[in-house]
């Protein structure tokens, strides 16, 4: 079944497909954030394979998973470039089908993470036939490239072990960071809420969407699936949303109209750049 699905996505079908372990995956990866990034100039030059607005896919065998990386942001340049020159090498040796979209929230106000992820998905459909997505912090860098972003069987939490928490899961509910859903799961649940302005909840939320649809979430084994997040203070418009624990206690009776079907955004800009994508988008957030 995922065979021919990919065939009928897939614009290298004549390719034979990629065998499920792809072979050049080399395990532990050094991740340091000590030295400068590099630029975009040098990640551009050191990933010739990958395509304007940050596309790539295997030139030598149909991928069997197409990918949207979809990456909330605001004013966070230097993890940016730092996300770039570590994951671009990644995601090729993992011979996905992949693009990365950076969802940049226009103005200063409230920032929200979950609704920039909903408009991810909105907009990345409209380019390509994604199977699936994968949702991520853009500090987030991945110590193991044996954690493979394929599309899971069910919704995958995939920030296991991050160094900031001593690589020890904080809580077995815990659904935010980097997850990974299909199509389906995803439109399942309505996406995510718009409701979450300023920090914190909106992944829980989501972690009861996947629970209350009757999905598991998985994750794959702690030993691999590692990340290093580079530091950060909380951001002026990111302060804790005090009203977070009132609406994560009422995501049952408010995910059917509050998500993908209540979705209302502008796009200000998007601009198609040689390892990204680029949508600004106006979240029409409380004054
Ligand atoms: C945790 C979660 C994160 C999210 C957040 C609560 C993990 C490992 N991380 O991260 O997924 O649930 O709590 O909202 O579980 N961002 C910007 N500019 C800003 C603010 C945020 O680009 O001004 C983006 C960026 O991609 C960042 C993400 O939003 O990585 C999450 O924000 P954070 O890194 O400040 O939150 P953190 O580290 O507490
Ligand atoms: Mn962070």
């Amino acid at each position: 079944r995922k065979a021919e699905e990919v065939q009928a996505v897939s614009k290298n079908a004549e390719l034979p497909l990629c065998p499920l372990e792809p072979p050049n995956l080399q395990g532990h990866l050094d991740v340091s954030f000590a030295s400068e990034p590099h630029t975009m100039e040098q990640t551009k030059e050191s990933n010739p394979l990958v395509k304007i607005g940050g596309a790539y896919l295997p030139p030598y065998c149909t991928s069997r998973w197409k990918v949207a990386i979809i990456i909330p942001f605001r004013d966070r340049d230097t993890h940016l470039q730092y996300f770039l020159q570590y994951m671009h090498p990644t995601l090729q040796r993992q011979e996905l089908d992949y693009r990365i979209y950076i969802i940049n929230q226009y103005g200063a106000g409230k920032f929200n993470r979950a609704k920039l992820m909903n408009v991810g998905y909105a907009e990345s459909i409209k380019d390509d036939t994604f199977q699936c997505f994968a949702f991520h912090d853009v500090d987030l860098i991945l110590e193991n490239d044996k954690a493979i972003y394929s599309c899971p069987e069910n919704p995958r939490h995939l920030s296991v072990g991050v160094d900031k928490f001593n690589y020890v899961l904080p809580y077995t509910a815990i659904f935010g960071g980097v997850t990974e859903l299909t199509k389906e799961q995803f439109t399942k649940v309505n996406g995510y809420s718009n409701s979450f302005w300023g920090w914190g909840g909106e992944d829980d939320d989501m972690y009861n969407r996947v629970k209350l649809k009757g999905m598991n979430i998985m994750r794959y084994p702690g030993g691999i699936s590692r990340y290093r997040m580079i530091s950060h203070q909380r951001e002026k418009g990111n302060e804790e949303n005090p009203h977070r624990f009132d609406l994560i206690r009422k995501t049952g009776s408010t995910m059917a109209t509050d998500g993908l079907s209540s979705l209302k955004y502008k796009v200000i800009a998007r601009e198609d750049y040689p390892l990204y994508t680029n949508i600004t988008v106006d979240l029409f957030g409380p004054a």
